[in-house]
């Protein structure tokens, strides 16, 4: 892993339906990411937030493989491919990209970005699969989408923006799933993506599905892309996020799950993402973003 942390903010809000989550990168800043970096033992340096148009002034129409069933995807997809070159360039530069969100549709861009002429697996820690299409999509957000999106699934095949041809769905894992939407759950039944629910961590406890995920991922030859969707924590203690689930990971399970993940020393690039401002609690979301990325990157209290 690269020792010295490069931020990409990515105020991306066209996914989700409930507004604010464009404010996470300040949100997170705020709550003192730099300073948690430091104590990881990284030196970082944060190029600030990609432009994102507003929200306000645009069609949500505009381009969608079937009217009203991608909002917003022709913003989604050039704010994505800008951040897929941003990840690029950052690991070319010897350097590890930590990507705030912004929903969740912004991996579309770090994923394809961190995985262009590599080899990655990806940890998808998140209450949701994330596996839905245009054609198959309840909502039309593309937030519920992107892990379809960089597998090439339904519309997105074939397209240059979402695909991720580096990621093979066999090192491909989803961890914590305990909300699907029907046809969502029929796709990842049938690919090789390997999902653990709510109900095998329950089971086998979080340190033995953790390692489990990083032995699955890990085989790819180049590293491990972590995506932490906040809404995977129980909405107890991530109440700052605009699809919360009941009965969600805890606290001390989070932070177990990415310490884990931290000692593999596989992680090439990870983004956190979800987290809404203005459903927060005194950015207490936020704060536990910066914590679970710190963990994530190496801090040890001892
Ligand atoms: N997220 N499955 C629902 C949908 O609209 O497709 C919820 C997606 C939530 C996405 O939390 O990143
Ligand atoms: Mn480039
Ligand atoms: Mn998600
Ligand atoms: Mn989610």
């Amino acid at each position: 892993m690269n020792e010295r942390v490069r931020v990409i903010g990515a105020p991306l809000d066209y996914g989700a339906d409930r507004r604010g989550v464009d404010m996470g990168p300040s949100a997170i800043r705020y709550a003192g990411l730099a300073g948690e970096l430091a104590a990881s033992g990284r030196t970082a340096v944060d190029r600030g937030d990609l432009s994102v148009p507003r929200a306000e002034e645009r069609d949500p129409d505009a381009e969608t493989p079937v009217r009203g069933s991608a909002k917003f995807l022709r913003e989604v997809r050039d704010v994505c491919e800008r951040l897929s070159e941003a990840v690029e360039d950052t690991l070319a530069a010897g350097e590890f990209p930590l990507v705030l969100g912004g929903d969740h549709s912004i991996a579309i861009g770090s994923i394809q970005g961190s995985s262009r002429n590599a080899d990655v697996g990806v940890i998808w820690f998140d209450a949701h699969g994330d596996f839905n299409t245009p054609e198959t999509s309840p909502s039309g957000n593309v937030h519920g989408m992107p892990m379809a999106a960089a597998l090439g699934h339904g519309s997105f095949a074939g397209t240059d923006w979402a695909n991720a041809p580096g990621v093979d769905p066999e090192n491909v894992v989803l961890v914590g799933l305990r909300s699907l939407d029907e046809k969502e759950r029929l796709a990842i039944r049938e690919s090789p993506v390997t999902a653990y629910t709510m109900s095998d961590i329950d089971e086998r406890g979080i340190t033995a599905v953790t390692e489990e995920a990083l032995e699955v991922a890990g085989s790819a030859a180049d590293g491990i892309h972590v995506s932490l969707d906040m809404d995977w924590l129980d909405p107890k203690e991530a109440p700052g996020v605009g699809t919360p689930v009941r009965g969600g990971v805890t606290y001390r399970e989070a932070h177990a799950a990415l310490e884990i993940v931290a000692n593999r020393k596989v992680l090439r690039s990870l983004e956190v993402v979800e987290v809404n401002p203005i459903l927060d609690s005194g950015n207490e979301t936020a704060s536990l973003a910066v914590e679970l990325a710190a963990s994530a990157l190496g801090k040890r209290i001892l």
